[in-house]
This record gives C-alpha cells, structure tokens and sequence, in this order.
C-alpha cells in the first residue's frame, strides 16, 4: 500500500528545542520570583510528562510543599507558562533555534514526491508557528496541509488522540502514513493510533525503549523520502505493528 503523507512531531524531531524550552522555563521562574531553576538532568526526567502545563503541575505535586501551597501553585500554572511561551518564541522568533540535520532537505523532496505533509504535536500553536516562520520562512506553515498540536486534544502523548486527529483532518488511513518522533511518548501516541514510525532521538530522550519503531536513526541525514516509504510499506503492516504495541 503506497504512503501518502507524513506526519512530524515537532519538539526533538523537526528541531532539538527542548533546551530552549528548559531556558523558557528557567526565565519564566526569574520572572515570577519563584526559586526554581531547572538542571539539564532534572528537565530530561520531567520531560516524561508532556505538555509544558503538565509538566509544571507534575513539578508542584512533588514539592515538599503545603496542599494549601501547592493548591495556589497550581493556580498560577496558566500565566506561567503564558510567560514561558513568551520567552520561547522570543527566542524562536530571533533565530535562535535551528531544524535538525536533513529535516529541511527533507521536508523539500517530500512536497517534490507529492507526499502530504502534517504535524501531531503537543507544544501550542504559537511555538510552532514561530520555530517554523524562523527556519522555514514565509511557507514554514503553509507546507503542512495539517497541524493538530497542543490543547486541541484532551489526552497528550503518549495517548494517540493528537495522531488521530492528525490522520482523521488529513483524510489518510493510518497505513497510509508514516510518523516521524524523537521520543517514546510520542512513538507510542504514533504506534496507537496505527502508524508505521520513525524514531530521530536526541539528547532528550536517547536511550529510551523504541520497542515498536519501524526504523531508528540518529537522525533523519541524508535519508531519502524515496527510501524511507520503501522501508515502510516493505514492514508488517500496521495493525500487527500496533497489535504488538498494544500487546494484544
Ligand atoms: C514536546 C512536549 C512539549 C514541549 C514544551 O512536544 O512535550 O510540552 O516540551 O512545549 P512534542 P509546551 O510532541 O512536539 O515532542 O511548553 O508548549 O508544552
Ligand atoms: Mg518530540
């Protein structure tokens, strides 16, 4: 069965963000005059929750704080990740991020094959369209017919509801797509919702368990869109993919 599109994760796949997303946090705590400062080594374990908001609150459930403290902590999650973003796409919007190796090459030979292009992520909106402004240009948002992100599902990675909805505003069949991811909440949300996956890690989240992953790679390179769909239509098809995920 031939593949129609494909569909990004954008945070460690399209680019390695996630350290200008901890100095976002970082400046966000300054901001607020909250005594936190988020360590590299510290970030990548938080980065188990996805989603910036969540991952605030999965940090103030475990501070060795009141209910009472913790209940006004929470409170304040909304207006400090608002500045959090700020400070992000600042420094997006600066040039301050890069794609990763090859992703640009790669995006290009995509739309040359006639392969539909979509992003399931679960950073907003407003991240997106800055990182993909500054490294792509005018047309950074309009190659994606599709980008289903942040608060428009309920449930994030690793649920699949942001690839479902991905799939089902694209009109394309899980087995008619193929997902790029960096990590392994977001090859599981991939693998649910029955999509062949590539897995790009980084930093952030080498070494985790890609059970599951169609292909794993350091990075997408000089790999070829041509190849890539050759790989994926020549594995088991997705269902047995998925039913192994599911242990079913
Ligand atoms: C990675 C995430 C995001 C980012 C931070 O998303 O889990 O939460 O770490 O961005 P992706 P926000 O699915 O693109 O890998 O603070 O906007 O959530
Ligand atoms: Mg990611």
């Amino acid at each position: 069965m031939s593949i129609e599109a494909l569909v990004f994760d954008v945070d460690g796949t399209l680019a390695d963000t996630e350290e200008v997303h901890r100095m976002a946090f970082n400046l966000a705590f300054e901001e607020f005059g909250l005594a936190w400062h988020w360590e590299q080594a510290e970030y990548r374990s938080l980065l188990a929750v996805t989603g910036g908001k969540e991952r605030l609150g999965s940090y103030i459930d475990a501070l060795p704080s009141s209910a009472a403290e913790k209940r006004r902590l929470h409170e304040r999650v909304p207006e400090l990740h608002a500045a959090k973003t700020r400070h992000y796409t600042d420094i997006a919007r600066c040039g301050g991020i890069g794609l990763r190796a090859g992703v640009a090459r790669f995006l290009g030979e995509a739309r040359s094959a006639g392969l539909r292009l979509a992003i399931a992520s679960t950073t907003t909106a407003i991240n997106i369209d800055a990182l993909l402004q500054a490294t792509l240009g005018a047309e950074g948002l309009s190659m994606f017919d599709v980008i289903a992100c942040g608060d428009q599902v309920r449930a994030k990675k690793p649920a699949s509801d942001i690839y479902l909805l991905a799939l089902d505003t694209l009109g394309v069949a899980p087995e008619r797509a193929i997902a790029i991811e960096d990590s392994v909440n977001g090859l599981h949300s991939a693998l649910g919702a029955g999509l062949w996956t590539l897995v790009t890690p980084t930093f952030w989240t080498e070494g985790g368990d890609f059970s599951g992953a169609g292909l794993v790679l350091p990075g997408l390179g000089d790999l070829g869109v041509e190849e890539l769909t050759r790989i994926a239509t020549a594995a088991p098809p997705p269902n047995a993919v998925q039913a192994l995920y599911l242990g079913q």
